[in-house]
């Protein structure tokens, strides 16, 4: 699987460091509050487990799941919720937890969506910033990198459904695609 990634981007070390400090700036931010964490399924998930941890207050955890890439590499601009939320959000303080902001369109839904909840408030959290490719704009309360505009995969983001597992972002070799 290595052999397929051109370069790694953001490392473990770097990037375990980058979510204690989003953890705790969170944590400080929602003393008090009633706080779901919303994971959006599935390339979240990975940064979802670790932010929690790092988050020290009582929160639950509910997930969602859309779709807008399918297999390809490409936003096909149609996002599809594959999996509803369990708990109702009404009055509560709402965080999406998101792999990545990439076009926008994805957060653009969800954020329109949960909103019609009526949640206390809504914010997001993503773990990697693409500016460059934003179709849509999008506010993001806590971003851990800002990255340039190169495929990526790793710590939950896929390419066809493979390399969610590794540790560290990396950039996808060209040999991979074909
Ligand atoms: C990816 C990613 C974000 C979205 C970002 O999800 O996890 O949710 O694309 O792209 P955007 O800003 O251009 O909308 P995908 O639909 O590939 O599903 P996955 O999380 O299951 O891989
Ligand atoms: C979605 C997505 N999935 C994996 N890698 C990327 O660079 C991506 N951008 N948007």
């Amino acid at each position: 699987m290595l052999d397929q990634v051109a370069k790694i981007l953001i490392d473990e070390k770097k990037l375990m460091n980058r979510v204690q400090e989003l953890g705790k700036q969170i944590s400080e931010d929602y003393e008090g509050k009633d706080l779901v964490v919303i994971c959006i399924l599935k390339g979240a998930i990975m940064f979802t487990a670790d932010l929690v941890k790092a988050i020290s207050l009582p929160l639950s955890i509910d997930f969602m799941a859309v779709s807008s890439y399918g297999s390809s590499t490409k936003s096909s601009g149609v996002v599809r919720i594959l999996k509803d939320l369990d708990e109702e959000i009404e009055g509560r303080h709402v965080l999406i937890v998101e792999d990545i902001v990439d076009t926008g369109l994805t957060l653009d839904y969800l954020v329109k969506n949960l909103l019609s909840r009526k949640p206390a408030s809504l914010k997001i959290c993503c773990c990697l910033d693409k500016p460059e490719r934003r179709k849509t704009p999008v506010k993001v309360d806590y971003v851990g990198f800002i990255i340039p505009d190169e495929f990526v995969i790793g710590y939950g983001l896929d390419y066809d459904e493979k390399y969610r597992n590794l540790p560290f972002i990396g950039v996808l070799s060209e040999e991979a695609y074909r």
